[in-house]
């Protein structure tokens, strides 16, 4: 189903986000399995302070895994009571028993898959079992194979294939991820010992918390050749479940000691201790909330005649100057030009980079002449075009000498910076001592 985005999908479109200056502060929050206190507990994705208990009632017994649904709901593999529970994804509200039976005993790992269906490892019966994701009917043991013991972590890889961890013989196993089938041992060696949880990283790469060698190790994620012990700080012990924040750094559980600890995503060197406290004792699988959808229009600093103020458009004229201008917030980098239109018309050929102005505030909602600012260099760069005075007149309709008229630019952010409308407006003054509205 279309609506999945893989972990590495979600990173990237995070990653532009930011660049673009859009990603709010506070976008995403941390959850993690309290497992020893039956809650899940809410931090601050940015700054690791703790914001709630999001899921603790009395029907959690042990949480474990943690997936988002295509429907944005979170669903918790509830240990102690072989279910997998829904909770609301923004409130933390419970919802319903998902899913239970069929087999499922001992549910740890849990994610979704590239078809919208939900897979769960069980740990008692060393299976992945698949479920219908919009109704949690099972349709069956998806994977299983005597390789297989005591399954943990479940992950789709960047070929769509499943990648279990098989804690009992040190094994990171590969299932076909449209059958089932057993495809072969994936990672094994680096003193691999007890894996847990195992999530594939922005760089492609395969990192398996050593639930017993203290350790985080990379594998190679096309062959799954070891590459090395990715972090190698004391302070981790008993690492459990694992994942990329939208910074792109590693956030891994150090169960026995309560943390949940955070590695630089590049090198694997020790950050800080992110969240601990406030009830968390044993956590083990934690993840992301996904980010609230981007806005869907900017709203942009537009300068006719930048350092001007008011803007007089004294005719005849053959062009002005139009600068979009740059913010602490906003990159005119990731302006499409091509889409830009003043008034409807389209700039002539050509842009430029300087910094050349300040915006004046607010950018919209102007109507007066004086509606602007002479304001100049701010240290923000902005994009300068050029428009052809005939066509904006044109576009505009009669004006006289003194009309005063609000044009409306709008236009798109490059596709790469998520193609987001944009718009803005400035004001200008029409001085002609003739009529200029192309009657005799
Ligand atoms: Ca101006
Ligand atoms: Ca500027």
């Amino acid at each position: 189903m279309s609506l999945w985005i893989s972990p590495q999908r979600f990173a990237q479109a995070i990653a532009i986000l930011m660049a673009a200056g859009l990603a709010d502060a506070h976008a995403a929050d941390l959850l993690v399995s309290s497992t020893n206190t039956s809650q899940v507990l809410r931090y601050d994705g940015n700054t690791g302070t703790f914001a709630s208990v999001f899921a603790g009632g009395a029907e959690l017994d042990t949480p474990v895994g943690l997936a988002f649904g295509p429907d944005g709901n979170l669903y918790v593999g509830s240990l102690g009571t072989g279910q997998i529970l829904r909770y609301s994804g923004a409130t933390g509200a419970f919802l319903n028993v998902f899913t239970s039976g069929g087999g499922l005993s001992e549910p740890s790992g849990v994610t979704f898959g590239p078809d919208g269906a939900l897979y769960v490892s069980d740990r008692t019966s060393s299976q992945v079992l698949r479920y219908d994701g919009v109704t949690g009917t099972l349709t069956g043991a998806f994977a299983s194979h005597p390789a297989l013991l005591d399954p943990f972590g479940v992950a789709f890889g960047p070929d769509d294939h499943l990648y279990v961890s098989s804690a009992l013989t040190q094994e990171i196993l590969r299932f076909d991820g449209a059958t089932g089938a057993f495809v072969g041992v994936f990672a094994t060696g680096g003193g691999l010992n007890g894996p847990a949880g195992l999530v594939f990283g922005p760089d492609g790469d395969l990192y398996v918390s050593s639930l017993l060698g203290n350790q985080v190790l990379r594998y190679d994620g096309a062959t799954g050749a070891f590459i090395d012990a990715f972090t190698s700080d004391a302070g981790l012990v008993s690492p459990y479940g694992l994942t990329f924040g939208p910074g792109g750094d590693l956030y891994v559980s150090s169960a026995t000691t309560g943390q949940v600890r955070r590695y630089s995503g590049d090198t694997g060197a020790f950050v800080e201790i992110f969240a601990s406290g406030n009830g968390l004792a044993f956590p083990t699988y934690l993840v992301f909330t996904p980010a609230a959808p981007g806005p869907t229009e900017i709203e942009v600093a537009v300068d006719v005649k930048p350092g001007a103020c008011p803007n007089v458009l004294a005719l005849p004229a053959h062009a002005i100057p139009v600068a979009i201008l740059g913010t602490a917030s906003f990159d005119v980098t990731t302006v499409d030009v091509a889409t830009v239109r003043l008034a409807g018309v389209a700039p002539r050929s050509g842009f430029a980079l300087h910094d050349v102005a300040t915006p004046a505030e607010p950018f919209t909602g102007k109507s007066k002449a004086k509606d602007c600012t002479a304001k100049g260099r701010d240290g923000f760069t902005d994009l300068i075009l050029h428009f052809d005075v005939r066509d904006i007149l044109s576009a505009i309709g009669p004006v006289t000498d003194g009309t005063v008229k609000v044009l409306p630019l709008t236009g798109n952010l490059k596709a790469a910076a998520g193609g987001t409308a944009i718009t803005g407006e400035d004001v200008v003054v029409i001085k002609n001592k003739r009529r200029c509205d192309g009657k005799k």
